[in-house]
């Protein structure tokens, strides 16, 4: 399978990258799906990732975003990354890490936004990313927005919110325009991001999905290449760091 993947990806002049949390697993940021653990084990990332969750107990939800923001401060890129930022002309990623920027692609789509991003909430003024890792607890009382008093925000996008109109517009736009689809640690099951491998796969471009488990989009990959990001990638590409 994997030579098959290598002789597509040998043939392809425009490779475009489409990532999900299982990326960044052997980085140490764990997936978005993977039970919470710590502090967090009693909360079900699902319900804490929406617009009502905030309003309801912003201490709570900017608490959980700042332990992930300090988690993806401590982590590294792996080997996968560097390999995808030597061959992809552009990455689409859902995650909200920097990973794929530190590992040198240029600026990543970022569909669901960033946890490096923070923004009001009322006047969508963006804001200062806190210095230094938080102060560990449960409930951290966000900052205030500078302009209009209100709680600053993670930026990124909860359930229930439009994407990034731009962010998405591109991302249409690389899916329609490569000639390889690397599909990479995606569950594929977030609606509209989940679209983005069927605009390639429809237009008859190849589509390699690399994932150690099924998914939905198992079907249309031209080859489905069964392991983790990090073992896999520099298999098929070649290189280490
Ligand atoms: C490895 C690995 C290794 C492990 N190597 N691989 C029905 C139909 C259509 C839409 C909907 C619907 N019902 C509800 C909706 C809407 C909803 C949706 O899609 N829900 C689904 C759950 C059904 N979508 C939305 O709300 C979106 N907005 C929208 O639709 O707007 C229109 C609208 C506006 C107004 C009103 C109503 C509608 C917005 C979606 C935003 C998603 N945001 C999140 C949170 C971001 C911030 C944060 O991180 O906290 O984005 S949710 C979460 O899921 C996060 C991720 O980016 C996203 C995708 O998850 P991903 O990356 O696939 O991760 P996992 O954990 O699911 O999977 C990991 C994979 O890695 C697995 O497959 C593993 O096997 C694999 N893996 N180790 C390689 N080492
Ligand atoms: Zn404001």
């Amino acid at each position: 399978m994997i030579e098959e993947a290598a002789a597509l990806l040998a043939r392809a002049e425009r490779v475009v990258a489409f990532t999900g949390a299982g990326m960044s697993a052997e980085s140490g940021v764990p997936t978005f799906r993977d039970a919470l653990t710590g502090l967090w084990e009693r909360y079900d990332p699902a319900r804490l990732a929406t617009p009502e969750a905030f309003e309801a107990d912003p201490g709570l939800v900017w608490a959980w975003y700042e332990s992930r923001r300090a988690q993806v401060e401590r982590a590294e890129p792996h080997p996968g990354h560097h390999a995808i930022a030597r061959t992809a002309a552009t990455v689409i990623t859902q995650n909200v890490d920097d990973l794929h920027e530190r590992a040198g692609s240029t600026d990543p789509v970022h569909l669901h936004g960033s946890l490096f991003a923070p923004r009001c909430s009322r006047c969508r003024k963006p804001a200062a990313t806190p210095v230094g890792p938080p102060s560990d607890g449960e409930r951290i009382a966000p900052p205030r927005c500078t302009a209009c008093g209100a709680p600053i925000r993670p930026g990124v996008v909860w359930f229930g919110e439009s994407l990034p109109e731009t962010a998405f517009a591109a991302a249409l736009d690389a899916a329609s325009g490569c000639d390889l689809m690397l599909v990479v640690g995606t569950s594929a099951i977030v609606q509209p991001a989940a679209e983005i491998p069927h605009v390639a796969a429809r237009r008859g471009t190849p589509v390699v999905q690399v994932n150690p488990r099924p998914t939905p989009l198992d079907p249309i990959a031209t080859v489905n290449l069964h392991g983790p990001a990090a073992e896999i990638l520099p298999a098929l590409i070649g290189g280490t760091t």
